[in-house]
């Protein structure tokens, strides 16, 4: 009699149990972050860092694409960072190695009609070396491995593995994510909602790369037939950090400072290979992750129908935007489009998640 007690104790418990796991599990939200993963630090890893850094989340990959760098480099950046970390459970998912059709010899031509292009990402010619080559460093060589299999083909099996779970976080170049939609059109409308950084509108600015051309923005821009596919996609939301949010946010030594004192992996990370580069250190990708984590910073925003220029003049690559009044008959679909920020509880969270403990995969979620 006592042992069958017993064992409907444990029975009972052993449900209740399951059920609290698993309960865990549904509350984190699901997201698969698509970056041009350069490196150490700097704004792509610091925006994949505050991702996997929050309690909310559970990030099922990184899927790399070239962009800020080359995709072989980025891939060896974002091992390293995880090794740090102590996160290497979460697999890194290589990539487009190249826009869909944009090349490195047309934009030279192309800058030669019709002006240079500030930044060319891993074509810009003050840090160009071959795509497979590794450039610096300085935090060592992965010792771990990259997932073996393609970004599209890992993104289309995670939407029908979580059917409208899984958010998109792109904080780069479109094309692994046109090229989930080419071979899988279902791929947007079985995602949860994309959420991106890009896209120019009119930034209020003196920096030179945005005061004659406002509309040029580098991730559409580098692959602009890519982000055409990916903005005429049936989503089921998109949330847009454009450049004209981004300006108003700058990493500064005090900043740098403040995440120094933290004792932890990610904080000791940052604290290290953190740069600051001339005199915009805008905090691009940062601004999207930690605005999906926390909507409420955003303190304004509006809805805007969304392409890009795809034609090969002077505007190829340019951000196009419509109001309900204006936009074409076609399938534009619409964007909430960030407008102004809280910047003070944005640094704050800032360095709030880059100073805690890195949460390990199966912690209890907290919203
Ligand atoms: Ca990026």
């Amino acid at each position: 009699m006592k042992l069958s007690r017993f064992l409907v104790f444990i029975a009972v418990a052993t449900v209740v149990l399951m059920t609290c796991l698993v309960s865990q599990g549904q509350d984190k939200r699901k997201v698969i972050i698509d970056q041009d993963a350069a490196g150490p630090a700097g704004t792509d890893q610091q925006a994949i860092l505050l991702l996997i850094q929050s309690r909310q989340t559970e990030v099922l990959g990184i899927t790399v694409v070239t962009g800020d760098a080359w995709l072989t480099e980025e891939v060896a950046h974002t091992l390293r960072m995880l090794e740090l970390i102590g996160r290497t459970d979460i697999p890194v998912v290589p990539g487009a190695e190249y826009p869909l059709v944009r090349t490195k010899e047309e934009t030279e031509q192309w800058e030669q009609r019709y002006g240079s292009v500030g930044w060319l990402g891993a074509w810009t010619p003050r840090v160009y070396h071959a795509p497979r080559e590794l450039g610096a460093m300085p935090e060592g060589l992965p010792t771990t491995k990259p997932a073996d299999e393609d970004a599209a083909h890992f993104l289309i099996r995670m939407v029908h593995n979580y059917p409208h779970e899984v958010t998109i976080y792109e904080g780069g170049p479109m094309t692994n994510l046109a090229l989930a939609i080419s071979i899988d059109p279902e791929f947007a409308s079985l995602a949860m909602e994309l959420v991106f950084m890009g896209a120019s509108l009119s930034p209020q600015t003196d920096d030179p790369e945005f005061t004659n051309t406002p509309r040029r923005e580098f991730n559409l821009w580098f692959d602009p037939e890519a982000a055409h596919i990916v903005l005429r996609a049936p989503w089921k939301k998109i949330i847009c950090t454009p450049v004209d949010i981004s300006v108003k946010t700058r990493m500064t030594n005090e900043l740098i400072d403040k995440i120094k004192t933290g004792n932890t992996p990610s904080a000791q990370y940052i604290g290290k290979y953190a740069r600051l580069h001339g005199s915009y250190n805008y905090l691009w990708d940062e601004l999207a992750s930690v605005a999906w984590l926390d909507p409420s910073l955003i303190t304004k925003k509006e809805n805007l129908y969304m392409d890009v220029n795809v034609s090969r003049g002077p505007g190829y690559g340019d951000t196009l935007t419509w109001s309900d009044q204006d936009k074409p008959k076609g399938k534009v679909q619409p964007v909430e489009v960030q407008v102004d920020l809280d910047t003070d509880k944005f640094y704050k969270l800032f360095v709030d998640l880059l100073t805690a403990p890195t949460p390990q995969p199966g912690m209890p979620g907290k919203r």
